[in-house]
């Protein structure tokens, strides 16, 4: 069953295709094992870590609605040491992601010296794409800070790196910014992060359902789909085939699963979905993924990743 669904990101192999989307189920090492223990979950990724311990914006900061999901959780997390702590430990040969904030250059880069230093041998991975800090915009926004702290980076880290992107909505942007991942070895992007600074407003109470930045927060879940596979597709189409991709946004069943893939997703995460029905969700997705591929009679996903079709 396993060889049906792998994926190899920076030659370490994943048995499944099925992770959490960081900022889901992962901000306790508790979670992060419950993770790993369901054998319908490849690899677990991290909370972002910070250097210090944040408890993140005021409550409430997460709103679920019938199409999706808003957020402003403010990046709250039990700090680098923590989950350094935690990837580092031996995990039964699953890989865990190692996810690391970016809230300022000096900051992102002194905790990636840190997992070059450390025993890690994993894949970390850098979320240039929070949406909901206050004062802080999404770096991945600006082309020119990006190719600035990647170079920073590239001068001294050597182990498996990715990036957490936002989504992108103009064909000039997946150019520009697909032709600056291209000049960096780096293992994988996430695709997509939240639609940073949606508004969800509640008509009967007049009145918007998170607190933090008078509402305005990131958009995930059902709604987010079709942007989420288009800046799968559109960074497949333009990536080095060396760079692998992990497909984010809008899963909440099989289907979805088969679409990332198709668009050329290697590993699919879930956020949304996995906040509202739990790590019993990951047996259904995988379920449904391998009856579809049943009728239509593939194998493994080596078959069709990638191999969308268009007219
Ligand atoms: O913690 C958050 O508010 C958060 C982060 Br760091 C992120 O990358 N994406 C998101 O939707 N929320």
């Amino acid at each position: 069953m396993t060889n049906r669904l792998h994926a190899t990101i920076a030659d370490i192999n994943f048995e499944g295709i099925l992770a959490n989307a960081s900022g889901v189920h992962c901000q306790t090492k508790e979670e992060l094992a419950e993770l790993l223990a369901s054998p319908y979950v490849a690899t677990a990724v991290t909370k972002s870590s910070t250097k210090e311990v944040r408890t993140g914006n005021p409550k409430p900061s997460y709103y679920e609605f019938e199409q999706g999901s808003i957020n402003s959780m403010g990046l709250p997390n039990n700090g680098f040491d923590y989950y350094l702590d935690y990837v580092s430990q031996d995990h039964s040969q699953k890989p865990v992601i190692l996810s690391v904030a970016s809230l300022s250059m000096t900051e992102g880069i002194e905790l990636l010296k840190r997992v070059q230093d450390s025993d890690f041998q994993g894949i970390t991975e850098f979320n240039l794409s929070c949406p909901n800090v206050v004062g802080k915009p999404q770096v991945a926004y600006d082309f020119e800070t990006t190719h600035q702290i990647l170079t920073e980076v590239f001068k001294f880290f050597k182990k498996p790196l990715g990036v957490k992107l936002p989504p992108y909505f103009d064909f000039a942007h997946f150019d520009q910014m697909a032709d600056i991942l291209n000049q960096f070895p780096l293992s994988h992007i996430n695709s997509v992060n939240s639609i940073g600074n949606g508004l969800y407003v509640d008509v009967e109470t007049e009145a918007s359902v998170i607190k933090p930045k008078k509402g305005f927060g990131g958009l995930g879940g059902a709604m987010i789909l079709p942007t989420a596979l288009a800046n799968v597709r559109a960074f497949r189409e333009r990536l080095n085939p060396d760079i692998k991709i992990i497909g984010t946004g809008g899963v909440t069943s099989g289907e979805e699963v088969f679409a990332h893939i198709l668009c050329g997703a290697d590993l699919v995460s879930v956020g949304t979905e996995l906040q509202r029905q739990g790590i019993g969700l990951f047996e259904k997705l995988q379920h449904e993924l391998l009856m579809i591929m049943n009728e239509k009679g593939y194998q493994s996903i080596d078959e069709f990743k990638g191999q969308l079709k268009t007219m």
